[in-house]
């Protein structure tokens, strides 16, 4: 059966992917790699030439990468699925921002965290930008904890593909730090986490 597969890893951006895989039901395998080795092993690097994970094969052979493009594509594909508001209304714009916002500014203050070392020549200067980084993160949940509404999720009262990268970025962040600064966005995490439907990805990403 020719169905979607998923390069990743556990714990990795492959996990927001693999959660909106399972909830559209679409028929799919993992491809696990080696976080040391195996991102940039030539026939990974065929596939992404940046090396990094998430990278989702579509049915048809084309190459998705970047999470927000990946999970967008996924809500169209599986309307039924409803993990995005329709395309074109002003739910789904607001939908959208959200994701942009969560990427360009957690997704990304995130990896400044966990690869400090790529962003400096001076390894002097490591503890200082960490040090801002983590204040950049929390800085953005606060943020995105005061644009909730009722909740239980980000856009109200049924998950959506924003919610999945949230689960992981709060993970990575640890649910205390950020219920320090978001206590919402710390609950929107587990109430995610607590999804009878994702309870396989859950523990396999914990
Ligand atoms: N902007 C990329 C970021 C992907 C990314 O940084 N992935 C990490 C794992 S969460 C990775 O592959 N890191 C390995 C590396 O950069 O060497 C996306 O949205 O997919």
């Amino acid at each position: 059966m020719t169905g979607y597969v998923l390069y990743g890893y556990p714990q990795s951006g492959s996990a927001p992917i693999e959660a909106a895989l399972v909830l559209t039901s679409a028929y799919f395998t993992c491809r696990d790699l080696d976080p040391e080795g195996g991102l940039k092993a030539a026939d990974f690097l065929a596939v992404n030439p940046r090396g990094q994970v998430p990278a989702l094969v579509l049915p048809d052979g084309t190459v998705v990468t970047e999470v927000p493009a990946i999970l967008s594509h996924l809500a169209d594909a599986h309307p039924a699925s409803r993990l995005a508001p329709p395309p074109g209304s002003a739910a789904r714009a607001v939908h959208d921002r959200w994701m942009a916002f969560t990427h360009a500014n957690l997704y990304e203050g995130v990896l400044r965290v966990y690869y400090t070392d790529r962003y400096t020549t001076d390894p002097a200067g490591v503890p200082g930008l960490r040090a801002a980084a983590e204040a950049y993160v929390a800085r953005h949940f606060t943020m995105l904890g005061d644009a909730m509404g009722d909740g239980p999720f980000l856009l109200g009262p049924r998950p959506m593909a924003v919610d999945l990268v949230i689960w992981v970025l709060v993970s990575w962040t640890g649910a205390d730090v950020v219920r320090a600064h978001a206590p919402r966005i710390a609950d929107l995490a587990a109430a995610v986490a607590a999804l009878p439907e994702l309870a396989g990805v859950v523990a396999r990403h914990g």
